[in-house]
Parts: structure tokens; sequence; C-alpha cells
């Protein structure tokens, strides 16, 4: 749903002119330092981009879903890092409070994720714990009018950066699976909160991610999202289906970038007296790629406009989720294909894109996990 397609438009102008003009010019800087400027960061407050999917009561854009993936779409065009560092606020570092956070919560916290004055993180992930949410081992016991967390997350995107992480941790030790799971705030500054070393990742260099790890640190009772126990678990899953929509519409982003990329290279490069997109098996490449993106777009603005007419689109967020970020990784490969040698090198970004997209198809949940919520979703329809 487009609520309002003039104001879209200018947004979406003044995104796809920043990327242009400020962004592309600087992916080689970012990949080299691993850092993205302050004055960029400063750029995308400006603009308004930390609070896209955050309501207006609370000073954000609010965006419907449709919006929000055009604007993935746009600014996906150049390196994912520069997505990352907004991806969080957006996404899951705010969509749980978003969610089911109070009022309370929600006048405290959202308000400065929109402006971009805070960042926040979302932490599910533990060493012992990746596909396998439920069986998270943090802990959060009751003391008073606090709660006693103990525990480590992995792998924390933003963590680094971040003021406030969303929690999930395990408020009934006795208890197995999702149903003893609560979602905390946590304030980084609160004590027993720490921070292990910067990951060294295999691309995506500028966004960051490491262990947040939790020793007795007292979390006030109050910061328990919607004031229940029990929920975090389900809280997670809401948060993933939105964001799992929004990586596949980055995905399509980047891969219409590489696209765009590889087709320049074939008509620039000559070989045996010709553009090498002349040779038919490299125009299957090209062809390849542009229908498979093109069906990514169709299903992830299709997700998305069901999202905003009030549908469960868990299915529909795993297909996208698992079509795109796969096309994407083919397309990064025939890209390189296309560059030959030259796209086994750092002087063409397509050697960076190979490397970037390669996590798409794992975090926020891997290819095989959207099978698998697939399928059960199909079994349980069917009334197995
Ligand atoms: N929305 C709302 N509720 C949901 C939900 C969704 N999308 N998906 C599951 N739930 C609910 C279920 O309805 C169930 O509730 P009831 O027991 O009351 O019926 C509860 O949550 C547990 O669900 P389920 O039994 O499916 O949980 P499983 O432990 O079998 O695991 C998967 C589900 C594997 C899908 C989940 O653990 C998962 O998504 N893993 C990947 C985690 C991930 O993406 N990590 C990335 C890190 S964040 S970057």
């Amino acid at each position: 749903m487009i609520r309002d397609q003039e104001t879209l438009t200018m947004l979406l102008d003044s995104v796809s002119r920043f990327v242009r003009e400020q962004l592309i010019p600087l992916e080689d800087e970012v990949a080299e330092t691993d850092q993205v400027p302050d004055r960029v960061v400063a750029q995308m407050r400006e603009l308004g981009l930390f609070g896209l999917a955050i309501p207006e009561a609370y000073g954000g854009l609010e965006l419907t879903m449709e919006e929000e993936v055009l604007f993935a779409f746009a600014i996906a065009k150049t390196s994912p890092a520069f997505r990352s560092l907004i991806g969080t606020n957006n996404g899951i570092g705010s969509q749980g409070i978003v969610i089911d956070g109070t009022e309370a919560q929600k006048r405290k916290y959202l308000p400065r994720l929109a402006s971009g004055e805070i960042i926040g993180s979302f932490a599910l992930t533990e060493p012992g714990s990746g596909s396998d949410a439920a069986s998270l081992r943090t802990s959060a016991v009751r003391d008073g009018d606090h709660y006693v967390l103990n525990g480590t997350k992995r792998f924390i995107t933003n963590a680094p950066e971040a003021s406030i992480f969303t929690v999930m941790a395990r408020t009934d030790p006795q208890a197995r699976g999702g149903h003893a799971i609560s979602a905390f705030i946590v304030e980084k500054e609160t004590p027993g909160l720490s921070l292990g070393k910067i990951d060294k990742k295999m691309g995506q260099q500028g966004a960051h991610t490491c262990d947040v790890v939790f020793e007795d640190c007292r979390v006030p009772a109050e910061n328990l999202i919607g004031g229940r126990e029990g929920v975090g678990f389900k809280t997670a899953m809401k948060v993933l289906d939105k964001g799992r929509l929004h990586i596949a519409a980055v995905s399509v982003g980047v891969a219409e970038r590489m696209l765009d990329d590889a087709l320049r290279y074939a008509m620039e490069r000559q070989q045996f007296g010709q553009p090498i997109a002349e040779f038919q098996l490299i125009q299957a490449m090209l062809a390849d790629s542009k229908a498979e993106i093109y069906a990514a777009r169709c299903m992830v603005l299709d997700a998305a406009q069901r999202r905003d007419a009030g549908q469960d689109v868990s299915t529909e967020a795993s297909c996208c989720k698992l079509f795109a970020t796969e096309m994407c990784g083919r397309v990064a490969d025939r890209a390189v294909q296309i560059h030959g040698g030259a796209g086994y090198v750092s002087d063409y970004a397509i050697e960076r894109f190979y490397r970037d997209v390669r996590l798409f198809r794992i975090y926020e949940g891997t290819t095989q996990i959207q099978q698998l919520v697939i399928a059960r979703n199909m079994i349980k329809e069917a009334g197995g």
C-alpha cells in the first residue's frame, strides 16, 4: 500500500541521488577502513532514514511495507554495509518494541531510534543456539523489581554501535522451548553488560558484529517488552517475518546493481574482435539474471502488499527470503563469471559484492530454515 505517492517519490528520488552521489564513491574507502564516515551517518539522520519503519506518533516516517521494500530496492544499489547501519533501527532493533512494547516503552525509546540518536540491536543468537532459536540459554531471573540476566549472545549486528538491545532470555529455566522465553530492552550502560571483540567477517566491512555478554546484568522489570513473560519468542518470530521481507528486498536491489555492473562490463570488454555482450553464452547469463531479479521483485512487492492488507505473511516472507537471497547469490556468481579474471580482483566492485551477499542466505534465518517454515505452514494449513 502506498499512502502518499508524491512524498514517496520524493523520498525514493533523494535516496537514489544519495546512493549515486555520496555512497557509491565511498564504497572502496568503507571496505578498506571498515568504517562508515560520521558525515554519512549525519546525512542519513537528516534524510530520516533511521526512522522509516517507526510510527509517526513516535517521530518516524511510518512507511508501509510496500513503501519500505521500494526504499530497500533503492538503498541496496550500493554496499550493503550502508543499509546495515540503518537496518536494525528500522528492523530487528526496533520492531520488538513497535509490535509488542508497552506505551511507556514506545515513548521512551522509539523517538530516539527514529531520529538516529541511538542505535538499536537485536540479540537472539547464542554460541549454542542459532537456527534452533528456542533452545537459547541466556537466563533472566526475577529479583524484586529487576531481572538478572546471564548468558552470551553471538554475531549481534550493530552491537558495537548500539545503545539499546532487544534481548531474548529464558525466564523459566525449567521449561523447554519458546514458551519460557521473554524479551527485554537492555541499555548498553547497564552494569554487567559487556561486548566482545569485533568479528572479522568475510564481507560487509563497515557493518559490525560482536558478542554481547551478560554477567549478573540487572535489568528493570519495566523493560520486559509488553510487560509479559513467556511471549518473547513470538515477538522475535514476528520481528523476523518483517525482517525477512526486508532482506529479500535488499537482495533484489543488490542483484540489480551487480547485473548493471556486469552488463556494462560485457558491453565494454572486447574479445574475439567484439564486445563479449554479443556472445550468446554471456547473453544467457545476463538474461537468466534479469528474469530471476524480476521474479524476486514481483514476489517481494506482492508479499509486502499482503502484509499491508493485514494478512499473515509468515509463509510469503520466507518464500521471498528463500528465493531472493538464493537468486542474489546466483547473480553474484554469474556477474563474477562475466567479469572473468577481472571479477576475482578487487579493482572491480563485483569481487566485494560477491563476498557481501553471501550473508543474505544465512542471517535472519538460513535458506534451510525458510524451507522448514514454508513446508510446516503448508502442512498446518492442510490440517496436518
Ligand atoms: N509469528 C508469530 N508466532 C510464531 C511465528 C510467527 N512467524 N512462528 C512461530 N510462532 C509461534 C508458534 O505459533 C508457536 O507458538 P505456540 O506454541 O503457542 O503454537 C511458537 O512460536 C513456537 O513455534 P515453533 O514450534 O514453530 O518453534 P520451533 O522451535 O520449532 O522453531 C523456527 C521455529 C525454526 C522457525 C525458529 O526457531 C526460527 O525462525 N529459527 C531461525 C532463527 C533465526 O532466524 N535466527 C536469525 C538470527 S536473528 S539475525
